[in-house]
This record gives C-alpha cells, structure tokens and sequence, in this order.
C-alpha cells in the first residue's frame, strides 16, 4: 500500500465512524476525498513535496480543512482526529469492514448487541447462528449466510494476491522507460499477461535486449525497491510500490522467441509446440530450429510465419481458439487501441461523482475523445445517493442541449436507470424517451436466485427505450461475485431487440469479462465500453475496456464507441 491507499483508508475509515455517530455530511466528504486520492494518478507525496498544501488542494473533493490531514500524516506519519476516533471502537471492527456487504451500521449493532469485536468473533457467531438467533431486528439466517459468504469472499482474495491490470500496467511501463533509458539498452519489453493485458496480473515479465553487464544497472533503477534474485542475465526485483518484476537479459537474435516463450500464455505455447512436432521444428525461448538450425528467433512475426500462421496479438493467445484460425488466416481484424473515439458511462457530480459536466468534458477532450455519454443514476428513493429525479434530469437534458450548441466535444444526454426487483425501471418512459442513451442495470438483489435475476433483467430489456445493459454480471474484483443469470438468454434477447451489452471498463469490474464478450459475439451482440467514471482521471480506464474486447475477440464494427458519433446516434435512435 502506498502513502495515498493509506490515507484514503483512514479516510474511509473517519467516514465510518462520523456516521455511526451520526454527523451529517462530513462522512460523504471524506469518503469523496477518499476515492479521489485513490484514482489519483500521481505520488501524493511528490505533489506536497513540490506545491505544499496548495497542491493538495488542487486535487478533486480535497478542501483546506483535508489538505491539512494529508499534509499532517506525509510528515507525522499520523493523522490525530484518526487517533483519537479510532479509539472509540476495538481495533478489528475496522478489518470487518472490509468484508464484502458489510455495513458500518451492521457491523455496529453487531458489536454493540452481541460484543462481536473482530472477525474472528464474527466467524464463531455466524457459525453457532448466534445472530439469527439473537431476535435483532433484520438479523435473520440471510444475513448469516451473506455474512459467511463474504467471509470466504475475503478469505480467498487475501490469498491470492493477483493486482488489477490497472495497478500494474503504468508501474511497468514506467520501468520499461527507465530501463529504455539506460545507456546500452536497446529493447525493453513487457512480457507474460501483462502484455495479454489480463484483467488480474500475479508478476510483471520484462524482456530486455542489451550488454548482461547492464543488469546491475537495472537492479539499482530508482523504482527499484528490492532485489530479490539476481544472475548474470536475470533478475528478480520488487517496485517501491511492492510489484513483482521478472527482468531477462535476451540477445538480438532470439529476442522474438524470448518475447513469444515469456508472452505465452502456456496454453497457446503448448498448443504451438503441438504444430512444430508435426513440421519437424523445435521452438524454445532461443528459437525455431530445424535439428541445430535456427529458422527464424528475432522476431516473432517471422517464427509465426515460419509455422505458417497469421501473427496474433497477445490478447488473443490464451488457446481459445485462434490457432486454428490463425492457420486458416481467418483471425477477426480485433479492436484497436485507439480506435476508440468516446465514453459511453460517465457520472457527474449531479449525481454519485465528483466533477461537473464540464469538467469531464474538457478532461475528456485532452484525452482525445470525440464524445460521452453522461449516464448519472437516475429514480427516485433509490439505495444509491443522489439519483436524479425526472425533474432534475430534464435540467440536465437542458444543459447538455446549451453546451453542445458551443462545444467541440459532443455530449451524449443519459441516464443509468435501476432494474428494480420486479424488472421495472427506476424512471418513467416519459423521461427515457427525452434521452439519447439509457442504461440500465442492476444495483441491487444481488442475491436473487438464477430464474428470479435472469426474469428480472429480461423483462427490463423489453423496455422500448433501454439502449444499454450496464455491468450485466455485477461482479467486483476481489469483492463481490458474479450474480446469478443466464447469460445465454439475456444475449439472445440483447441481439432480439438491439440492445448493446456494456463492457464496464472500471478496473475492479471488467464487466462483461473477456470470456463473455466472445460469447455475446457468437450471439451477434454489440458492445458499448464505459468507463464509469465518477472522477475525471477515471475517463483513462477505456483502455481496459478496451483490453477485454480485444481478448474478447470483438473487432471495431461489433463496439458501439468505436462508430463515429453520426452512425452512433442514427443506431441509438433507431
Ligand atoms: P501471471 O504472472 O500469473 O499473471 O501470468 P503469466 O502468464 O505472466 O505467467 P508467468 O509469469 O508464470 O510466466 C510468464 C510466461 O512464461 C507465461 O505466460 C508463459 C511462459 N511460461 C511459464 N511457464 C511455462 C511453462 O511451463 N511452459 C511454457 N511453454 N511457457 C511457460
Ligand atoms: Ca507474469
Ligand atoms: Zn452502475
């Protein structure tokens, strides 16, 4: 954890107790600050280093009052309001917490009726039914089992250790250019799945072509906070940020084979391995030989050549099949990388987020984008705070109207509506209809037995008006699992009535996830990739979603966002 994932939990942590306490709107201001400080792209501490308080008040839902906090924890190392709260309640309350579904109004009657102090005491009271039994008011044997489930959740993710994508791309090629910048350093490569730019990643592989002398000016880079192995032409070392890097010295010639071994993934190499046997080759990770011949190494295009299929990008090697096209030279043409030309799910701080329409609209224009989408919640007496009401969201429509009368960037006019338990919608078609995009999602029931979700959700996309079905797996990296649907019918039914199934870019939700998208492609569904931002900095995440088309095998016609904003709305309005 680095300084601003620490102070963002301390933050969380004072938003817990001021609502327990009952203090009105200063919980949702650090929980704001919070977040902010956790999609922040820079180092906290670089940015007190050189602005001072000013700087830190720059940054998004950060006042004077928290500026100061911050300042106090970069240079005491603590924050005192913290230390005197926290004393209020036993140290493991806050570890409770952190399991998935867990209330702090929950996790404090527990404590204050039943003395459950830490999750251990939690696990022994689930267990013996302690709580339903205790005749607490909404504590039943449902809550138990949620309980107990989250438990498990939390117990397996502690384990497992994998980071998001979006923890690990920027640090790695933040040391590729560092590396890049050794002199005597010719080629610096991201390997493994990072370069297949899998959802989760356990360790970085990094490929480097130069001198092995150099590797010992590789192991003292300034991010380099450990080494933990080190030969002649590898070594082993962990980020200051405590990232896992594999780092190999590779020469010129076999600097291809290196890059496809360490790319893999193990399956699409065991799988090649199977095609050079036939031909009689050999392929290793210091090249395509015929007996002691080396046919091709320094590329990898030329040993994909040489086994005479069609080159596949690294998003595509996971032997889901493209093999078997590739020797066909069938491979889809996949999704570009900058083929992207808007963001079809972004919150404004009318409703759950941070910045003002035109902010994100000027954030979004220095990233490139042609458009966006701005999909606030909406309905009302809805779970989720702030949703619009229909009133407020005909305000809205009418500001969208004004600015994209004297704006370069186009604004979409949208709505994230909720299915509710029964399958209706959060707002009234009278107000859908004004919009040209609308989402909808689920946001609550999660537990809903299959048949129950699947009725749900099926019967919300028979609205006329639905042009969207946002995150449609619901799961949360390392947080929440998928809920329980049938994927099959809900993309039969999004083809039937042209309804684009959503990839939710958001790092911890990747939603649909790779493995769905090309199953909705085989239904002939379309796909719209959205951020989800609820700050500005989050309308950089399009390129995970991006990522998962890709190795979802979807191509620029089957992406909504990737049409120019005309065909866009001519689809849209159909
Ligand atoms: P990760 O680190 O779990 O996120 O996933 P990878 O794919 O980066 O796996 P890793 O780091 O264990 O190994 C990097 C690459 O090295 C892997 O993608 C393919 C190659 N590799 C590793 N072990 C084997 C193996 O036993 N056979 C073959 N053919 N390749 C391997
Ligand atoms: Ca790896
Ligand atoms: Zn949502």
């Amino acid at each position: 954890m680095g300084k601003k994932e620490e102070i963002a939990e301390i933050f969380y942590n004072i938003a817990s107790i001021l609502e327990i306490q009952n203090v009105q709107w200063k919980p949702a201001a650090y929980r704001k600050a919070a977040r902010s400080l956790e999609s922040l792209g820079e180092d906290i501490e670089d940015i007190y280093k050189e602005k001072g308080i000013k700087g830190l008040e720059e940054i998004p839902g950060i006042g004077e009052r928290l500026a100061k906090k911050i300042s106090e924890y970069i240079e005491t190392g603590r924050i005192k309001e913290w230390e005197k709260l926290k004393k209020t309640l036993p140290s493991g309350f806050y570890e409770i917490l952190k399991i998935p579904g867990m209330g702090v109004k929950k996790a404090y009657v527990l404590y204050k009726k039943l003395g459950i102090k830490n999750i251990k005491d939690l696990e022994k009271a689930v267990r013996s039914h302690k709580i339903s039994k205790s005749g607490i008011f909404g504590f039943k044997e449902k809550t138990e089992e949620n309980i107990l489930q989250g438990l498990e959740f939390l117990k397996k993710t502690g384990k497992e250790e994998r980071k998001l994508l979006s923890q690990v791309l920027p640090l790695a090629q933040q040391l590729r250019e560092q590396i890049l910048g050794i002199k005597g350093a010719r080629k610096a490569d991201i390997a493994g799945s990072l370069r297949r730019m899998k959802e989760t990643i356990r360790d970085v592989d990094m490929l480097v072509c130069c001198e092995e002398k150099l590797i010992s000016n590789i192991a003292r880079l300034p991010v380099v906070g450990r080494v933990t192995a080190k030969g002649s032409t590898r070594a082993s070392i962990v980020t200051k940020q405590g990232l896992q890097v594999d780092i190999r010295v590779v020469p010129e010639e076999s600097y291809g084979s290196a890059l496809q071994y360490f790319t893999g993934s193990k399956e699409h190499s065991i799988h090649l391995r199977k095609i050079c046997i036939k031909k009689g080759l050999k392929l290793s990770e210091y090249g395509l030989f015929r007996g002691k011949k080396r046919i091709a190494g320094e590329t990898e295009q030329e040993i994909y050549k040489a086994l005479g299929l069609q080159y596949p990008e690294p998003e595509l090697r996971e032997d889901r099949g493209e093999i078997e096209l590739a020797m066909k030279n069938k491979l889809p043409k996949i999704l570009g990388y900058n083929e992207v030309l808007g963001d079809l799910h972004v919150h404004t701080n009318a409703s759950d987020g941070n910045n003002t329409l035109q902010e994100l609209a000027q954030y979004a224009k220095v990233l490139g984008r042609k458009y966006l989408a701005i999909c606030d919640h909406g309905g009302e007496h809805l779970p989720i705070t702030n949703a619009l009401s229909v009133k407020e969201l005909e305000r809205q429509i009418k500001i969208i109207d004004k600015f994209n009368s004297k704006s370069e960037i186009f604004i979409l006019k949208g709505a994230e509506v909720d299915i509710l338990a029964n399958g209706s919608l959060s707002l009234p078609d009278s107000i859908l209809k004004k919009l040209d995009i609308v989402m909808a999602s689920v946001h609550s029931g999660f537990k809903f037995p299959e048949e129950k979700m699947t009725f749900r959700v099926l019967k919300a996309m028979d609205n006329p008006y639905i042009s969207v079905l946002g995150h449609p797996t619901g799961r949360i990296i390392h947080e929440r699992e998928p809920y329980k649907i049938n994927l099959e019918k809900i993309f039969e039914k999004a083809r039937e009535r042209q309804i684009a199934l959503e990839i939710n870019a958001f790092p911890n939700r990747l939603d649909l996830n790779d493995t769905n998208v090309k199953l909705a492609l085989d239904h002939k569904c379309k796909f719209a990739i959205g951020t989800d931002s609820h700050v500005k900095e989050h309308l950089s995440y399009l390129v995970y979603g991006i990522a998962v088309a890709r190795r979802g095998w979807a191509t620029a016609n089957d992406v909504l966002n990737a049409w120019p904003k005309e065909k866009l709305l001519k689809w849209l309005r159909r």
